[in-house]
């Protein structure tokens, strides 16, 4: 088989890059590891950026997103006995964010390339990318016990954090940098009416807590917990308590609890390989990146990568410009430090160090009371939260 761009990884980043090109006439296929019911299981990122939103509509895909999906002009920082907003539309010149699901995203995404067509395979195993430094690169995978070889002119791997695309690159050539925090999140979805219309964000000193939501009727709800604990450690009704221990009296009042349809801990790291491209490989997302969720950048991250790599494929096809495949690592990585950046200023002015410092105790107290008597304090985090330019 032959196309022209091979994706590896049937997440976000290679779904949305897929369909950007497919509507462009690029030939591409997307090699994913699982079923597609297994993909659409995962309970992800929950908070898109505006040029995220833009990509999606952009893909023909942002129609039921901005149907269903809520615009949030600002969110809330419950800390030291008070409750502050943070005024995103005010601070960032207009912009928000759009509240909607990962899980829905992919499932627009898969949609839109069922709808044209789009080459997906799922339940390939084995995938491997080959002789990327050559300008015939390949890949091969298995499925129903045979081997498949898909010929291209280049391969992004789009395939996560523990995917087989970064590990291609020789260890001499790769660099990475890594934080790994001493604590996670356990999060639970609930069919429950939000505690509150927009996000709380809760700095407390048992721990840091996040509420969340999907929509109307289906709440996200996170604590900070040792990386010790175990999601069989926590009972519904513990993760309730403890939620309400953390949150500002009022607000614990009004909180609806109920069932959780989803419970897990996730670890917090910050994590960036560089470079994000060798040879005809081009990484993107979080094959390439992670960050702790406290800034909501992991998704919207791997936005601007795929901003980056659709328009330098675009050169290339169309114009044969290849100053953007040239320069994409470096421009990619530009922007990704900057959220590498944001996510671990919010994660260390939020959370509980277990091996803080009172004097760090008091830097966290005054960074918020900077935060909120700062306008340029505010614009700061604003634009970084609604998402800096590509
Ligand atoms: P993904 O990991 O989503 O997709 C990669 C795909 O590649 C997967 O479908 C995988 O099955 C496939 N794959 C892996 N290895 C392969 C191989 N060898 N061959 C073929 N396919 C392979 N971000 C936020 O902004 N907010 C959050 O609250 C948030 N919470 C998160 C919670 C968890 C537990 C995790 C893991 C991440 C969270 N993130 C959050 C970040 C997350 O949303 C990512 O940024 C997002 O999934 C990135 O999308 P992709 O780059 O497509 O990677
Ligand atoms: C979520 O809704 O899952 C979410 C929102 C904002 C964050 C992290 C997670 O910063």
């Amino acid at each position: 088989m032959k196309v022209q761009v091979c994706i590896i990884g049937g997440g976000p980043s290679g779904l949305l890059l897929s369909q950007l090109l497919h509507l462009k006439g690029i030939d591409t296929i997307v090699l994913e590891k699982y079923s597609r019911e297994h993909v659409l299981a995962r309970i992800r990122a929950g908070v898109l950026e505006h040029g995220f939103a833009k990509l999606m509509r952009e893909a023909e895909c942002g129609e039921r997103m901005d149907r269903e999906g809520e615009i949030h002009d600002g969110f809330e920082i419950a800390h030291d006995g008070v409750l502050d907003r943070v005024d995103l539309h005010k601070y960032s010149g207009g912009n928000s964010v759009l509240v909607y699901g990962q899980t829905e995203i992919t499932r627009d995404l898969y949609e839109a390339r069922d709808r044209i067509g789009g080459k997906v395979v799922h339940n390939a195993e084995d995938v491997t990318p080959h002789d990327l430094k050559s300008d015939k690169p390949y890949v091969t995978y298995r499925a129903n016990g045979e081997t498949v070889r898909v010929d291209c002119d280049y391969i992004v791997g789009a395939d996560g954090f523990h995917g087989v695309s970064r590990k291609s690159i020789p260890s001499d050539v790769l660099r990475e940098y890594e934080k790994v925090y001493p604590f996670g999140w356990l999060g639970v979805l609930s069919r429950t009416k939000p505690v509150n219309p927009e996000l709380i964000y809760v700095k407390h000193e048992r721990g840091f807590a996040l509420c969340s939501m999907r929509s109307q009727v289906l709440s996200r709800y996170y604590v900070q917990v040792p990386l010790t604990d175990k999601v069989e450690d926590w009972s519904d009704d513990a993760f309730w308590a403890e939620l309400k221990r953390r949150l500002p009296t009022e607000v614990a009042g009004r909180l609806i609890t109920g069932p959780s349809i989803e419970k897990s801990i996730a670890p917090l790291r910050s994590f960036v390989a560089e470079p994000m491209s060798y040879g005809r490989l081009f990484l993107a997302g979080d094959a390439a990146h992670i960050v702790p969720p406290t800034g909501a950048r992991g998704l919207n991250s791997a936005a601007s990568d795929i901003y980056y790599l659709y328009h330098a494929m675009l050169a290339h096809y169309q114009k044969g410009d290849d100053s953007g495949l040239e320069g994409y690592s470096a421009k990619a990585l530009a922007r990704i430090w900057k959220a590498q950046r944001f996510s671990w200023w919010m994660t260390m002015m939020l959370h509980r160090f277990p091996d803080r410092i009172e004097y760090e105790d008091r830097l966290q107290q005054t960074e918020l009371s900077y935060l909120f008597s700062s306008e340029a304090a505010q614009r700061m985090l604003a634009e970084n939260y609604v998402g800096l330019p590509f």
